[in-house]
């Protein structure tokens, strides 16, 4: 019987695959097709149960909401081998398509070496395809593209072979587009990259001629060098260029990477197997034949030779996929369910060779018959099987370009060297004895402990009888099937009965007392390298754990553990199979981390046996290695505030929210300041799901959620007409302020930002972070530093850094080294005030010191401004003071009365952005002053008041424009029939969305239409508009940045004509007000809110 220890001794016999596409696209119809061929579940089943969706929720809702994996085998015939044939393992794992789950995706590519991207034929790239498309590529997967729902094309929107063979191409088209447009960027930045590297080497040439020349002459001193004649180095230096290939990215059918299926139907083909049954009755040869089977080539009747369209003149013939592929297709559909007609179906049966039961043939259940037929006939689990061996590479291959961009990110060519052992063992996928053991756990999911296989001994035992019967049976038929398969001179990839085989049986006994209701968590995981074993102690390095330092470095030590390896399974689906050991290149379960790995970890060990106790401590690490933590493709943006039903469940619920966030990447808990337990979602399917897990897994208590809390953003800009006179002073946004007993006065003036300006600054703002982050080390407060190291769990710290949570991830505009001077050209460009030299005078940003903010130091008396600018460069001290000078004592203070004014604004204490801030003057009062004023108040005292009054006359500097909010915006394409295309528009206008654009999609009466949706009006709406357009439209929504809301949140109606549009009770209130009040309301500010006390009508004294 075939253990995985056996099967997958031999790595060249293993493929990790992954589904993913579009929510909906069928990827998880397509692995039932897979399943029901391993006897998993009966074929006839497949299609309808949606196996892999095993949570209740998923099957309820039809979406798959957490990625899961089974493992596959197949048995290829194999001419070559003894036996005849293959045993090939497929690890498979299917991914959510919906954009809330998209962590899910990431977590999966790491584990994979190819994909298999479904794309539904009518609905074709949608917003998921390209984000998937992109993972893989980044992740270095190798794509299979698989067109699903061709059914769709025939019974649904009934177009013509002909017309179904042009809406493929353009489908292909359009995703080749997608694969291009990666392309084209990732040459730029190679490009980029290599000019750089390229005036690198002629710099340093030059320089070393400049030596030489140098050293001629001074050993000969009457000759002259000048730097002008030093040889031109460019002639030497190879600037070849090399334009990279882009063949190997793009989808083409002749190329076997395209798969045309149906997966509910149960069929599949490449052309390939088309070539195979027509190129010997056409007498073409097969490999010849699969190269124009598909594209504009034509069979010309008379000559009964192969033509292209230039060879066609103007003579109506149809391409030869039509006329050898779809035609057929279409037949037989037309013949067994869209006109019924059981002469025509016999017919087809005998043509194609295939055994059908004389029962089925004519009973009514046409679909079933149309299963029967297409599986024999284009079985899909053969052809996606087939597919994966011959696409995507095996372990050992694809890991050698695969770990060289784990490793190096930022590497472009396909592979380098390996430099020592361990980076060898990785790029060969060695599984020996003595291989180094290197893993990544990508995330950790839970299981009911009764569900681990060594607990479950009575379920399995007859379950597994089920099986063994079920798979008896299927075996009689895969015979069969395999029979007629290879009657066409097929190549059929046969199932190989699962192995429900419980090993491991010692390990067993030592059963803990099982609380039948506990959850376990175990860690999803593939082995790049070396061989791991139940038993065996293994080191865990987290995540934060930095590779340039040894792991005896005081940094890296907080980030390993070790622990003993528990329990290893391979996946089958919701159920494990329990092995003794993983051998490289496998995807795996591993029990034993719970407690040690919070979301992600490598694991690591020195060989098969593991670590021995004395190389815990020191001597040989060269086998420790962190593989990365996971990316973050989106940032949770909703957030909730959670308590118990019962507050003395309380206890219950911390528990179980430390649970969900380990048991889901995407998930953020922590608690606030005010005591209140938050968690960050990604969306709102996403906070249900969470809640749901919550209730009935983790923590098992009634929960109460508040109302989504959504982020604003406070901002400020020269208003049209209606702004007000200043109000402090004579200049607009300027504020006078003092200290208690007016020791320190200053004035400080609030101006909006250009628009080219913020956006710069927020395009750049990683590289604002990371000078902060560099700042930060230099100077050494070092002890904060490593506090915020230490865990994962600094609540504290994750608060913070959620805070600005629902910021875009933008792609810094230039390299940091050019920010300053870029900055700089962006101020000239903007002119007025920005032009006359303020870079150097920046002193900070705020808020965080990285955000949307500027403080500028525009005192004229002071002989050295603070500086971001400058300070970087000459490392004074953190926030840029520069101590010691007089004039600035109260530097200090001043930057965090800015900071925190930016971090709360004056509207509802939401962040501000685009507002930039001046300091005009700072004057001290001078001794005599001092002692004048009598009882003298202690440095705290006034400095203490210095902040909270730089605070306040920041809020009022940036009142006295005219205020607005920014709404944070969501971002969607929904596809839309004609006839629903109203009912979407008026659900986006309710909602205060506005459309983009709207597209026709050819070939279909679908719209395609980009709306622009606010955070805060969007809960609820994607089963608004389900309803409203009765299922046939389904948005995803996708967070886009923030947007102004164009309307002053004080404003009221004082002229006439405002009066009598509005009405003085404004019926049409205000919606900046609103929502400005809602988050006041929330946080506990002042509302001003007309309160109607006698809520009667008024009568009309006429009456
Ligand atoms: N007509 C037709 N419908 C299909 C086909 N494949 C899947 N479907 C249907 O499409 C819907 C979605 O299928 P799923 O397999 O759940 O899609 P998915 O890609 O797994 O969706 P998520 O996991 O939620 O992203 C189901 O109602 C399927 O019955 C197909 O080949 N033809
Ligand atoms: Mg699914």
């Amino acid at each position: 019987m075939a253990t995985t220890s056996e099967q997958a001794a031999n790595a060249l016999l293993v493929r990790n695959v992954t589904t993913i596409g579009h929510v909906d696209h069928g990827k998880t119809t397509l692995m039932d097709a897979l399943l029901a061929a391993n006897s998993i579940i009966s074929s006839r089943m497949a299609g309808k149960i949606r196996y892999l969706d095993s949570r209740e929720d998923e099957q309820q809702r039809g979406i798959t909401m957490e990625s899961s994996a089974v493992s596959l085998r197949f048995k290829v015939p194999d001419p070559q081998s003894a036996s005849g044939s293959k045993t090939y393992v497929i690890n498979m794992i299917d991914t959510p398509g919906h954009v809330d789950f998209s962590s899910e995706v990431s977590t999966a590519s790491r584990l994979c070496d190819g994909a298999l991207v479904l794309v539904d034929v009518v609905e074709g790239v949608c917003t998921q395809t390209i984000t998937v498309l992109r993972q893989a590529r980044l992740d270095r997967l190798r794509p299979i593209l698989i067109i699903n729902k061709l059914d769709r094309l025939i019974t649904e929107l009934k177009l013509s072979p002909i017309e179904a063979y042009h809406h493929l191409s353009q489908l292909i088209e359009q995703v080749n587009a997608v694969m291009g447009s990666f392309f084209a960027g990732e040459r730029m930045e190679d490009d980029l990259r290599w000019r750089e590297e390229r005036e690198r080497r002629l710099a340093a040439k030059r320089e070393a001629l400049a030596d030489e020349a140098a050293a001629d002459a001074a050993a000969t001193p009457s000759g002259s060098v000048n730097g002008d004649t030093v040889p031109d180095a460019e002639a030497d230096v190879n600037d070849e260029y090399l334009e990279k290939d882009d063949e190997d990215i793009y989808f083409a059918p002749e190329k076997g990477n395209v798969v045309f299926a149906s997966a509910i139907d149960g069929w599949g083909f490449r052309i390939g197997k088309f070539a195979q049954l027509y190129a010997s009755k056409l007498g073409i040869k097969k490999s010849n034949f699969k190269r124009v089977l598909w594209g504009d080539f034509y069979l010309d009747t008379k000559t009964k030779r192969v033509i292209n369209h230039k060879q066609l003149k103007g003579r109506n013939l149809k391409p030869l996929f039509v006329q050898f592929v779809l035609e057929n297709i279409w037949a037989a559909y037309d013949a067994i369910i869209l006109n019924p007609n059981p002469e025509k179906v016999s017919k087809i049966v005998t043509t194609l060779n295939l055994k059908i039961p004389p029962r089925d043939l004519k009973s009514k259940d046409t679909r079933n018959l149309l299963q029967l037929v297409f599986s024999q006939w284009l079985s899909l689990s053969t052809c996606i099987t087939q597919a994966t061996i011959d696409i995507v590479p095996p372990p050992s291959s694809a890991q050698l370009t695969r770990i060289p961009k784990i490793l190096y990110p930022d590497l472009l060519e396909p592979t380098i060297a390996p430099t020592n052992k361990l980076q060898k063992d990785l790029w060969n996928c060695d599984d020996g004895e003595q291989a180094f053991v290197v893993g990544y756990v990508s995330k950790m999911f839970a299981v009911p402990v009764k569900e681990l296989p060594e607990n479950k001994k009575a379920a399995v035992t007859v379950e597994q009888m089920r099986v063994n019967l079920k798979a008896l049976r299927e075996r009689a038929a895969a015979a069969a099937l395999a029979a007629t398969a290879e009657a066409n001179g097929d190549s059929t990839p046969t199932p190989v009965e699962v192995s429900n085989d419980q090993r491991g049986d010692s390990e067993g006994k030592e059963k803990e007392d099982i609380n039948e209701d506990e959850d376990v968590l175990l860690g999803f995981a593939r082995i790049y390298s070396g061989t791991i074993r139940v038993g065996s102690k293994v080191r865990c390095v987290l995540p934060k754990y930095n590779n340039n330092f040894p792991p005896t470095h005081p940094r890296n030590i907080p980030h390993t553990t070790t622990t003993i390896v528990e329990g290893l399974y391979t996946m089958m689906g919701k159920d494990l199979v329990r092995v003794d050991n993983v051998p490289a290149g496998n995807v795996f379960a591993i029990r034993g981390l719970e407690g040690q790995v919070m979301r992600s970890a490598t694991i690591c060990a020195p060989s098969r046996q593991g670590l021995v106790d004395e190389e815990v401590e020191g001597g040989n690490n060269e086998y420790i290695l962190n593989l990365g933590g996971v990316l973050r493709p989106i940032y949770p943006i909703v957030r909730v505030a959670l308590e118990p039903r019962v507050p003395a469940d309380m206890p219950k619920l911390v528990k179980g929210l430390k649970l969900l966030s380990q048991a889901d990447p995407c998930v953020e808990t922590f608690q606030q300041q005010t005591g209140e337990h938050v968690i960050l979602t990604a969306g709102e399917l996403h906070l249900e799901r969470c809640l749901k897990d919550l209730r009935e897994r983790f923590a098992k208590v009634e929960i109460q959620a508040s109302k989504p809390i959504v982020p604003f953003r406070e901002t400020a800009v020269k208003g049209l007409l209606e702004m007000a006179p200043p109000k402090y002073s004579s200049k607009r946004g300027l504020v006078n302020g003092s200290s208690v007993q007016g020791l320190v006065k200053f004035s400080i003036r609030a101006a909006p930002l250009p628009k080219s300006l913020l956006e710069f600054i927020l395009d750049n703002i990683t590289i604002l972070k990371r000078l902060q982050r560099e700042r930060k080390n230099v100077s050494g407060s070092s002890a904060e530093d490593e506090g915020q190291d230490k865990g994962d769990d600094d609540d504290a710290d994750r608060e913070r850094s959620y805070d600005d949570s629902g910021e875009t991830f933008r792609k810094p505009t230039v390299r940091p080294d050019q920010f300053w001077t870029a900055l700089e050209d962006v101020c000239k460009k903007a002119g007025g005030d920005w032009d006359k030299g303020i870079v150097d005078r920046i002193w900070t940003f705020g808020p965080h010191k990285a955000g949307g903010c500027l403080l500028i130091d525009a005192r004229k008396n002071i002989k050295t401004p603070n500086s971001y600018a400058s300070s970087e460069a000459l490392n004074i001290n953190e926030g840029g003071v520069a101590e010691g000078e007089p004039g600035h004592d109260f530097d200090h203070h001043v930057e965090t009365g800015f900071q925190l004014a930016t971090f709360q604004g004056p509207l509802c204490s939401e962040p501000v952005e685009g507002v930039a801030y001046f300091l005009e003057s700072l004057e001290v009062a001078s001794e005599e002053t001092r002692s004048e004023t009598g009882a003298q108040p202690n440095h705290a005292q006034v400095s203490g008041s210095l902040m909270t009054a730089v605070r306040d006359a920041c809020r009022n500097g940036l009142l006295d424009w005219s205020p607005r909010l920014m709404l944070a915006m969501y971002s969607c394409d929904i596809q839309a029939a004609t006839d629903v295309l109203g009912k979407v528009y008026g659900v986006v206008a309710k909602r205060r969305g506005r459309i983009v654009s709207e597209e026709m999609k050819e070939g279909t009466s679908f719209f395609t239409v980009s709306a622009l949706l606010p955070v805060a009006e969007s809960f609820g709406f994607a089963d608004d508009i389900r309803k409203r357009t009765s299922g046939a439209a389904s948005p995803q929504l996708i967070f886009s940045g923030y947007e102004m809301l164009d309307l002053d949140p004080f404003w009221v109606p004082t002229t006439e004509e405002e009066l009598e549009d509005l009405g003085e009770k404004a019926d049409r209130e205000n919606v900046a007000k609103v929502y400005m009040d809602s988050v006041r309301e929330r946080k506990g500010l002042f509302v001003d809110r007309k309160i109607v006390e006698f809520a009667e009508k008024q009568r009309t004294l006429k009456r």
